[in-house]
C-alpha cells in the first residue's frame, strides 16, 4: 500500500450540483441565504470546497436539473474556476408519463422517451467531456401483482443495451441500485445482484454504483464492496450516510466506522489505484445545515477515513488472520481505526499550499457574506421542487 501521503495526493471526491441548492422532505423544504440561483452559481461553491480542500475537482450534472443552452461554455466557466464537470445523472423520476415506470414501463412509447432522455444525457457528456452517465431509476411497484417482476426486468434489459450502444470509447454506464423508495414493494434495480446482472449482460463499460444509503439496515455494505471490485464491476461510490432511509446525510456523521470498514476495502481491493475507475462521489442534501461547510466537512470526512484505513498494519493483520489469531487480527484493524490522522492532515494540507483548517478558512473568507448578499431568491435544488 502506497504512503498516506501518496494516497491523499491522488484521492478526488466528485460533488453533485444538487447538494448546493436547497433540498428537503415532503413536509418541508427550508430556503437558505445565499443559495444558488443557478448551475453556473452551484459550480462557483464546488469551486470553493476545492480550493480549500484540494480534494473535490468535479461537479455531477443532473438533466434536466442543471440543462444549460450551451454546456462547452459551462465546461469552461468551471475550469476558468479550477474544476470540471463530472458525472451526468439522468432524470426519469419527475415527469407524469413515469408514473409506472420508464425503462421498464410496459409502453414502448415511454420507454423510447425514457431512453431518448439517456441518449440526449450522452451528447450532453460528448460536450463536458464527462466519462460516466449514471442511471438510478425510480421504477417500481406499490402493491403485490402490480406489475410483472420478470417482464420489468426483461424490458430494463432492452432499454439498457440500447442505451449502452450510444456509451462511447471512454465512456461508462453506471447503473445505481435501491432497495426502496419511491416504490414500495419492490423497486427494478433493488440491489447489487440485480445492478450487476444488468450491467454484465451489456459489456464491458457497464458498472455498479454503490450508493451507501440504500441498503436495508444492518447490511455489511463492504461485504458488497469486496466483491464487486473482485468482479471488476465497482463502478462507482454515492456516499452519504443515514440513521433510517435514504438520508443523505453528511458522510460518515451516522457511522465513521463504517466508513472506515468500507474504505478499507476500497484500498485493500485497488480500488484507490490510479487506474481503478472507482469513482468517488457523493450524493446528498443540506436540509438544515449549511451547504458549502457540509460539503467541506463532507470531503474531509472520507479524507480522513481513508487515511485511518491505510494505517492498517496489513503485515501483522495477514499474520494474525493466517495464525487465526482473531483477537489480535481485530486489534491490529481497530488500531488503525482509533489513530487521530488529523494533524498528519494539516500538514499534508500546509505542504499543498491548502489551509489546514477548512472549515475555519471558509467562515473566514466572507464567501457566504458575499453571495448572500448577491444571491437573491437561491433556487430549489431538483429535490426541493
Ligand atoms: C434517489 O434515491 C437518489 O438519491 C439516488 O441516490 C440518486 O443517485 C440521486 O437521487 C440523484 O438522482
Ligand atoms: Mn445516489
Ligand atoms: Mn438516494
Amino acid at each position: 500500500m502506497s504512503s498516506i501521503e501518496t494516497l491523499m495526493d491522488n484521492l478526488k471526491i466528485e460533488l453533485p450540483s444538487w447538494a448546493f441548492g436547497n433540498a428537503g422532505t415532503r413536509f418541508k423544504v427550508f430556503g437558505t441565504p445565499g443559495t444558488p440561483r443557478t448551475i453556473r452559481e452551484k459550480i462557483a461553491d464546488a469551486a470553493t470546497v476545492h480550493r480549500l480542500t484540494g480534494l473535490a475537482p468535479t461537479v455531477a450534472l443532473h438533466i434536466p436539473w442543471d440543462e444549460v443552452a450551451d454546456y462547452r461554455a459551462l465546461g469552461a466557466y468551471a475550469e476558468d474556476l479550477g474544476v470540471r464537470l463530472g458525472t451526468v445523472n439522468s432524470n426519469t423520476f419527475q415527469d407524469d408519463d413515469y408514473k409506472f415506470g420508464s425503462l421498464t414501463h410496459i409502453d414502448k412509447k415511454v420507454r423510447e422517451k425514457a431512453i431518448d432522455h439517456h441518449l440526449a444525457c450522452i451528447e450532453v457528456m460528448a460536450e463536458t467531456g464527462s466519462t460516466d452517465l449514471k442511471i438510478w431509476l425510480a421504477d417500481g411497484t406499490n402493491y403485490p401483482g402490480q406489475g410483472d417482476i420478470r417482464g420489468r426486468q426483461d424490458r430494463l434489459a432492452e432499454s439498457l443495451a440500447t442505451i449502452y450502444q450510444h456509451i462511447g470509447e471512454g465512456q461508462r454506464l453506471v447503473l445505481e441500485y435501491k432497495f426502496f423508495e419511491p416504490a414500495t414493494y419492490m423497486t427494478d434495480v433493488p440491489d447489487w445482484g440485480t445492478a450487476f446482472a444488468q450491467v454484465s449482460a451489456l459489456g464491458e463499460r457497464a458498472m455498479v454504483c454503490l450508493d451507501t444509503g440504500h441498503h436495508a439496515p444492518g447490511t455489511n455494505i463492504e461485504f458488497i464492496v469486496a466483491q464487486l471490485l473482485r468482479l471488476r464491476k465497482l463502478g462507482s461510490f454515492d456516499f452519504n450516510s443515514r440513521f433510517y432511509a435514504d438520508d443523505d446525510l453528511i458522510v460518515g456523521a451516522a457511522d465513521p466506522f463504517q466508513l472506515f470498514r468500507i474504505l478499507f476495502e476500497v484500498i485493500r481491493g485497488g480500488g484507490l489505484d490510479a487506474d481503478s475507475g472507482v469513482a468517488l462521489m457523493l450524493d446528498q442534501c443540506h436540509n438544515v445545515e449549511a451547504k458549502i461547510p457540509g460539503q467541506i466537512r463532507s470531503v474531509l470526512n472520507v479524507q480522513e477515513m481513508t487515511a485511518r484505513a491505510a494505517m492498517v498494519d496489513l503485515d501483522a493483520l495477514t499474520e494474525a488472520q493466517e495464525n487465526g489469531d482473531v483477537l489480535t487480527a481485530n486489534s491490529v484493524f481497530m488500531d488503525a481505526f482509533y489513530t487521530d490522522v488529523r494533524p498528519r492532515l494539516a500538514r499534508w494540507r500546509a505542504e499543498h499550499g491548502l489551509p489546514e483548517d477548512p472549515m475555519a478558512a471558509f467562515a473566514r473568507s466572507g464567501y457566504q457574506r458575499q453571495i448572500e448578499a448577491e444571491r437573491v431568491g437561491g433556487a430549489q435544488s431538483g429535490w426541493g421542487a
